[in-house]
């Protein structure tokens, strides 16, 4: 799976959220996520203005935005659109069915109408999946399911890693990837893994966060899309961090399917 280009795994995704997400990675060269865990609109905003042209997903907490508006919805879509990026809403739901059909369609902020794509705990079993896929509308979603955490002392096991992996073959058309930490949690071709807890600067953080190379990460790790947060949003000047990332990354992928490592 990760000797494979982009633009050929486009064409093994089993999800359109999953195609378009391989396709504008080869398309813009870049397989950087940028975690934008910021609690004002302006600076997510502003902060999209000087870097959306540097990423392929950008990856939201709606919950932790102060001033929150459909007018904020707005203007995302519309830098997703100039940008040609797309958004994840890293809301993990976690709940039975029914009730995380309910906090993904309504409430507050209506992710099913903005997000291209959602994260989701295999915890509650199945029927999470169930309520998701008779959620759609007729519009394209993917959801990436959590099989593995970054942080430390995380109560995920291999046996629940597995399970979710099976778990989430059983709906090819829903799924764009995993949320995981290593090449050998998956083989599909088609399904993308997408590894956050990536930093040059530090190790970790103070809360448990632990942190991975850029160059580990692809080379070692199998990850297809990066997440970074505070490597970027803290630094000194996101938008020259944003490009340091975003060049790592790329010349290691180039060199992972280049199959010269
Ligand atoms: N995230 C992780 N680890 C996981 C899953 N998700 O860090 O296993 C999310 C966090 C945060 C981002 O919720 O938004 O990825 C990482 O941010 P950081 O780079 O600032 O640590």
């Amino acid at each position: 799976r990760t000797l494979l280009p982009y633009e050929k795994r486009a064409e093994l995704a089993t999800n359109s959220i999953a195609k378009e997400l391989f396709n504008i990675m080869a398309t813009k060269k870049t397989n950087l996520c940028l975690s934008v865990d910021l609690t004002t609109t302006t600076s997510i905003l502003d902060l999209l203005e000087k870097v959306g042209e540097h990423v392929c997903l950008v990856k939201t907490h709606i919950d932790i935005i102060e001033d929150f508006s459909a007018d904020f919805i707005t203007r995302l879509k519309s830098l997703a659109k100039r940008f040609n990026f797309l958004i994840l809403e890293d809301r993990k739901y976690a709940d039975i069915g029914n009730t995380v059909s309910l906090q993904y369609l309504k409430g507050l902020y209506k992710v099913a109408e903005w997000a291209d794509c959602v994260t989701v705990h295999s915890l509650p079993g199945e029927g999470i999946l169930k309520a998701l896929n008779n959620s759609t509308n007729g519009v394209s979603q993917g959801v990436f399911l959590l099989a593995e955490m970054s942080s430390e002392g995380n109560l995920i096991t291999p046996d629940y890693t597995e399970e979710t992996v099976k778990m989430a073959l059983k709906y090819p058309n829903l799924m764009c990837g995993f949320v995981c930490q290593n090449k050998s949690t998956f083989k599909e071709p088609g399904l993308i893994q997408l590894t956050p807890g990536v930093q040059l600067e530090s190790t970790k953080d103070g809360l448990g966060q632990v942190y991975n190379t850029p160059e580990k990460v692809m080379l070692e790790k199998g990850a297809d899309v990066v997440v970074v947060g505070r490597g970027i949003v803290a630094a000194k000047s996101p938008e020259s961090q944003a490009l340091v990332y975003k060049d790592v990354l790329w010349k290691n992928y180039l060199k992972r399917v280049s199959g010269k490592m």
